[in-house]
């Protein structure tokens, strides 16, 4: 391609093959193309170019479909980061976007227009003094959606399923949402969960709920889909009932933070340890380093369950917030 260049390309097209070679992930590369393939003067000498272009698009979107392909890109793959990940699911404008621009600072792209999102955009939602990761992802319909994102929904730790609580065909979008993902074998939990099928912890979210008429529509639903999820009413716009989304995502998360504290020394709070409900004593001191699982002795720990600097043996339950000192 570096020889025999056509004179007539122009500048957005210029524009658009730098922004390719600047291309870090493969969504970014697929976009990119995208725009060279669209801003390319399409006639008898850029007939190469065009092919070109459109094999590697082919090749990019491939590798995303098929997981790990053999260009071992996978533009769905979010890595995960924080104490929990949560993707959003729901049809389109159903304010996906907003609720992560609005709960984090990823930089969505929302718009009146559907499918305004093109591939997962990941977020970092605080939550106390620890992180939930978001991933906003492009809409589902009743067709079905964008073929590699089931991937991401499967490695989540849970699903935000949006709903616009304006929208006069609101219970068709928690439908559309519940029948696509129970097609691909996620169904909430609570329920029986059919024989291979994955339960995945659920939360609906009624979006856009500053405008006329969501109250009430949010009631109905609640009524109609009882004990289905959490359900939070919320709006991007107006910031209400935004702070019940982290707090239900913990919550769900079903996860503990646990500080480690050095003898005569104040608790490390920085950087709280995440466990899981259940975590004893031991499983914190091997979160830490091997070494001190196997070296552990005692342990003492202030928190709520306990009282201040109670000593405890090593299959101790530990409660959030617990401050532990561990002696090897
Ligand atoms: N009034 C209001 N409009 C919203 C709210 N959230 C999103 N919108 C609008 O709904 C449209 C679709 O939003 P977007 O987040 O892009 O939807 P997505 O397709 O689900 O990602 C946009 O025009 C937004 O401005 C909200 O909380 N209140
Ligand atoms: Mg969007």
């Amino acid at each position: 391609m570096t020889s025999a260049m056509p004179a007539n390309l122009t500048p957005a097209y210029h524009k658009a093959e730098e922004a390719f070679r600047q291309a870090k992930s493969a969504a970014e590369k697929i976009a990119a193309l995208e725009e060279m393939y669209a801003t390319l003067p399409k006639h008898k000498g850029t007939e190469k170019m065009q092919a070109d272009i459109r094999r590697r698009l082919a090749k990019f979107r491939e590798a995303g479909e098929q997981g790990k392909g053999h260009t071992g890109v996978d533009r769905f793959h979010v890595e995960k980061h924080g104490a929990g990940q949560f993707v959003l699911i729901g049809t389109p404008n159903a304010g996906k976007s907003a609720l992560v621009g609005a709960l984090t600072k990823a930089h969505v792209n929302v718009a009146p227009y559907p499918f305004a999102t093109h591939g997962p955009v990941p977020g970092m939602m605080p939550y106390e003094d620890i992180q939930i990761q978001l991933v906003d992802l492009p809409p589902v319909t009743a067709e079905g959606m964008v073929s590699g994102m089931m991937g991401t929904v499967r490695a989540a730790d849970g699903i935000l399923v949006c709903v616009d609580l304006a929208a006069p065909d609101l219970l068709d979008q928690v439908d559309v949402c519940l029948k696509v993902l129970e097609a691909r074998s996620v169904v909430p939990p609570g329920r029986e969960v059919p024989e291979g099928c994955q339960a995945k912890r659920m939360i609906l979210v009624g979006t856009k709920a500053d405008l006329p008429g969501a109250a009430e529509n949010f009631e109905a639903l609640k009524e109609l889909h009882a004990g289905l999820a959490p359900m939070v009413a919320v709006s991007a716009q107006t910031l209400q009932g935004l702070g019940e989304v982290p707090r239900l995502c913990f919550r769900l998360l079903g996860i503990v933070r646990v500080y480690s504290k050095e003898p005569g020394k104040p608790p490390d709070m920085a950087l709280p340890f995440i466990l899981p409900q259940g975590s004893t004593v031991l499983d914190m001191a091997a979160a830490i380093h091997r070494d001190i699982a196997q070296h552990l002795k005692r342990a003492r720990i202030w928190g709520s369950n306990t009282y201040p600097g109670q000593a405890v043996n090593r299959d101790h339950v530990l409660t959030d917030r617990d401050m532990i000192e561990l002696h090897v």
